[in-house]
Parts: structure tokens; sequence; C-alpha cells
């Protein structure tokens, strides 16, 4: 009996319209034919949670979801109902799974364990569950991040020091955006692949393969609100940007969105830069290491561009705290280099 074997094409994990879970076990076939399939199946559980998280909201609305709940977070941010949702969803459908070892999230301050009845596996799972929740009410484009570390420790709980990796470690990171339509991005470092959810089948159908970003753009994205907190070197740049005194020679358009992965996700396919630098108010910068500024780096670099704090390569960071905030230059290769000659300039914060 023919398998389909024979039949199949090279580039099969790579044709348009795959459905996620083909594509993933393709992958995983191709890269590490050795592999138990322990990452491909974490993979499907955080597709089956974005599955879940992506249909509460969209009927959020009508369920009187939306709204705060009157918590404030460990960031000091008001924590919105969607969040806390989607943080629940990503650990109950996570923590059974026998992969993970731990957890972490942006909305809690601490690890989060895997309960003892489940067994423990070799990643470690990071993630912000609702990103860009701030706009979920005007109906704008959130997300989820996830980062997928190796597990280091051993003993009889993951810990602290699974999670504090470098992202150059990761083993796959990326995002979903609950949007116009909803859309998975990941990488393991070999090409990023986009799927789109196709509600008609429940599947997650591969809609952009081997994504590359390009080299420059024409859009710089960046919080111009806060110009009167920046120091000399950044508003520098961002008028460079303005103006037609950059590599360009002619001014960028701006785009700012104020949801991190819709305005990386732009850039990502147009080209473009997004840039969240320290201020007087956020010496460090707002955005975090480890469910935020790591994932996307590691997309970003896989598809050929660039994310720097202004002074060093984020993936080269080495961790020291959950919560840690970076100021973040992400993007289009050259315009990142060219951001980061302001930036070198200037004396780190
Ligand atoms: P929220 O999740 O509180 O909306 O924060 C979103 C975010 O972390 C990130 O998604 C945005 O890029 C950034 O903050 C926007 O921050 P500003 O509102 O200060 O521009």
């Amino acid at each position: 009996m023919d398998t389909g074997d024979s039949q199949e094409l090279s580039s099969g994990s790579r044709q348009l319209g795959i459905s996620f879970t083909e594509h993933i076990a393709e992958e995983q076939h191709r890269l590490s034919p050795a592999a138990r399939g322990e990452l491909t199946s974490l993979l499907l559980q955080i597709m089956m949670a974005a599955k879940i998280i992506s249909r509460e909201t969209r009927k959020a609305a009508l369920v009187d979801v939306l709204g705060l709940t009157g918590k404030i977070n460990v960031q000091g941010e008001e924590v919105q109902k969607l969040d806390e949702y989607a943080d629940r969803i990503i650990i109950h459908n996570l923590r059974y799974t026998g992969h993970l070892c731990v957890m972490a999230s942006e909305e809690h301050e601490d690890l989060i364990r895997i309960p003892e009845r489940f067994a423990l596996g070799n990643y470690a799972l990071i993630f912000d569950p609702l990103d860009g929740s701030s706009n979920i009410d005007a109906n704008v484009g959130i997300g989820t991040i996830f980062s997928i570390q190796r597990r280091v420790t051993s003993g009889p709980t993951g810990g602290m020091a699974d999670v504090l990796q470098r992202g150059r470690n990761q083993v796959c990171a990326g995002y979903v955006i609950y949007g116009p339509s909803t859309l998975l991005v990941y990488t393991t470092g070999h090409g990023v692949h986009a799927f789109t959810l196709d509600p008609s089948v429940g599947e997650f159908l591969l809609s952009m393969a081997d994504i590359r970003i390009p080299e420059e753009g024409k859009v710089y994205s960046v919080n111009e609100g806060n110009f009167y907190r920046w120091d000399d070197a950044t508003r520098t740049l961002v008028e460079a940007f303005k103006s037609e005194r950059n590599y360009r020679g002619k001014p960028y358009t701006a785009r700012y969105i104020g949801s991190l992965v819709a305005d990386f996700h732009r850039n990502l396919i147009y080209g473009g830069i997004f840039l969240y630098p320290a201020d007087s108010k956020n010496a460090k910068g707002k955005l975090r290491l480890l469910p935020e500024a790591n994932p996307l780096g590691f997309v970003v670099e896989s598809a050929g561009g660039r994310a720097s704090t202004g002074h060093e390569r984020i993936l080269d960071i080495e961790p020291q705290a959950l919560h840690q905030r970076v100021p973040l230059v992400i993007g289009s290769r050259k315009d990142v280099e060219f951001a980061e000659t302001y930036f070198r300039r200037a004396p780190q914060a």
C-alpha cells in the first residue's frame, strides 16, 4: 500500500495550507528524527490554548468579560478580565502535559509550579498571556507571547534557573495575534512560519512560510508621547527618522498601535523598527525581557532582523530577575543598526 511518502514534496512541511499539527510533526521529523515528540506535543497544547483564548476574545463583548477586574498585577498595572482568563487557560492546558518542569507568566510574581500529581518534563514555558490588554475594549489586535527553554535543573521540581536563561538558548518562541484573524507565528530557529486560524475547520493553516523581514523598512514605531522623558540620544534618533538625516535620506512613516505583538508583526511583514527605549519614568525601559523581548528577539533574528537594547544584543542578556525590564529596539537589521549608532554615543543607564 502507498503510504503517501513517495508522493511527498521535499518542502512538504512548508506547503501553504498545511495544518499546524502536520507541519510541526513533519518539521520535528526533519530536524531531529530521534526526538520523542515532546516539543511537538507542547506546541499543540499552546495551539489549543490559543484557540480557546481566540474564541473568548471574539465573544468577550457579548458575555461581559471585557473591562477591568479591579486588581493590580505584579507590574503595578490594572488587570483586565481577559488577561486573567488567558493566563488560566494557558496554565490549565499546559501543566498536565508532562513536558514542563515549570512555568512563568507575566501575570505572576513567582514561578508557576507543576502540581505534584502531574509528571515533570524537559522544558520551561515563559509567557505573556494577553499582551496589549489595555487595548482590549477598543477591539484592537492583542496577543499571547511564548518562549520555551530546555530544562537545566535536576531534582524533584523545576526552578528559577530553568527560566532565567539567555534568550539565545530558546528552543522555540512565538506569538498569537487575536486580530481580524487569529494568527500564530513561531520559530525553532529554523525559519519563521505563520498560521492563520480557519474557524470553519478549527485548525491553524500555514499562511506564510520562511518569513524574512525586509533589511530596511519605512516605518518607525515608538510612543512619542514620551519625547520629553527621553535622553538626547533618543530624541535625536527619532528626529532623524522624521527627517532626511537618516541613512535612507528620507523621512520614515510613523505607526504605533501600543500593542507590542501587533506593532512587531506589522514591522516583521513590511519592515521597520519598533522602539521602547528607557526614559525618565522607566529607567530600564518598560517591556519585559523574558516574556516579551526574548521571544520576539528570537523570532526577528530567525527572520534576518535584529533585536537590541541599543547597546547590546537582547538574546545575549543574562537574566537576573523574572520581571526584569529592558529597553527594546527591534526590527529590520539596517534600521536597528542605525539606531544603535545613536544609543552607543550616549552613556548606558
Ligand atoms: P498593556 O498589556 O498594559 O496594554 O501593555 C502593552 C505593552 O506592554 C506593549 O504591548 C506595548 O508595546 C507597550 O506596553 C505600550 O506601552 P505605552 O502605552 O507606554 O506606549
